[in-house]
């Protein structure tokens, strides 16, 4: 078995700086990679078990009925490299169909990534994993000293670049770009566009999965920063915004408040808003530009029940 655990702490420094800087803006906002402490992981996860949440569900299957004609369009590939890896359950499923000479996986959630790497590199001894606990928005660079020479192939399945504006979009996937190398490839996927109610009650789920992921932030808050947030005062507010094409989720305060985090206090209005994320949307041309403005062709695409896989060269 070839595996190795390599840990970027710079992440972890972020983010009292990161909700510092959130809190103090207007209108408050903390970035969505913070969601994903081990509750959070967990609280997902069951996200996408739900009815109302086909995303999952949905590049899943398609990924698994289209598989031999995707890998028949990737062709050879010595690396493949998943940022965002979370179980690395995706990355397995291109095993199957791709047998590159070494898998690298990347997440920011260290200890979780570390387990399920093991586990892959125990089930496919001639596999050398890789696995780098880092913030890959920021460190992404620092990865390109443990690729092996080949040919690159960056997997960044389940609708994640949706969590960036197109900008910061465009900028990740020029990142992916430089990373991938002269000959590399990107296979990614994407949600589409679609009936804003079905949208709706994707982020509003009736068994309250995502309402609790949401307000889960203001519980991560409490145990790592000591703040004093106090969750039954926030509404988990989700909804399809179809200018911007984005779904916004929200913590409300549901009442006049100061918070204390680290020794600061800060005042909510009732009904002031706490912006958590952004889920971008997007029709498949939209989607192209996005990559060609990061200097990626488009080679083939697949879709199937309202979302996209697209490869890229
Ligand atoms: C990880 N990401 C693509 C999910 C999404 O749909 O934007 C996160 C999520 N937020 C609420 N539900 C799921």
């Amino acid at each position: 078995m070839s595996f190795q655990f390599l840990d970027f702490p710079s992440a972890r420094d972020d983010l009292l700086t990161d909700v510092l800087g959130g809190l103090a803006a207007c209108p408050k906002r903390i970035p969505p990679k913070y969601f994903y402490d081990e509750p959070g992981c967990r609280l997902f996860s069951a996200i996408c078990e739900q009815p109302e949440y086909a995303l999952t569900r949905t590049e899943r299957a398609l990924m698994a009925s289209r598989l031999p004609g995707i890998a028949a369009a990737i062709g050879e590939v010595d690396c493949i490299i998943e940022p965002g890896a979370g179980d690395c359950g995706k990355a397995r499923v291109l095993l199957q169909a791709l047998h590159p000479v070494q898998l690298v996986v990347i997440d920011i959630a260290g200890s979780a990534l570390a387990a399920a790497a093991e586990l892959l590199a125990r089930a496919h001894p001639g596999l050398a994993v890789t696995a780098l606990a880092m913030d890959f928005v920021r460190d992404l660079e620092a990865a390109s000293a443990h690729l092996q020479p080949g040919r690159r192939l960056v997997y960044y399945p389940g609708s994640s670049i949706g969590n960036f504006s197109p900008d910061e979009a465009v900028a990740l996937l020029t990142r992916f770009h430089r990373l991938a190398g002269p000959a590399g490839q990107l296979l990614i996927g994407f949600d589409l566009k679609k009936d804003p109610q079905q949208l709706h009650r994707a982020y509003n789920d009736a068994a309250g999965i995502t309402a609790a992921f949401n307000l889960n932030l203001l519980e991560r808050l409490n145990r790592e920063l000591g703040a004093d947030f106090d969750p039954v005062r926030f509404r988990h507010y989700a909804f399809y915004n179809p200018l911007a094409g984005r779904i916004e989720m929200h913590l409300v305060s549901l009442a006049a408040q100061t918070v204390k985090v680290a020794n600061q206090r800060f005042h909510f209005d009732l009904g002031e808003t706490l912006h958590t994320e952004n889920s971008y949307k997007f029709r498949r041309d939209e989607f192209n530009e996005i990559a060609a403005n990061a200097g990626w062709h488009r080679v083939n695409e697949w879709e199937q029940d309202g979302f996209a896989v697209q490869l890229f060269a």
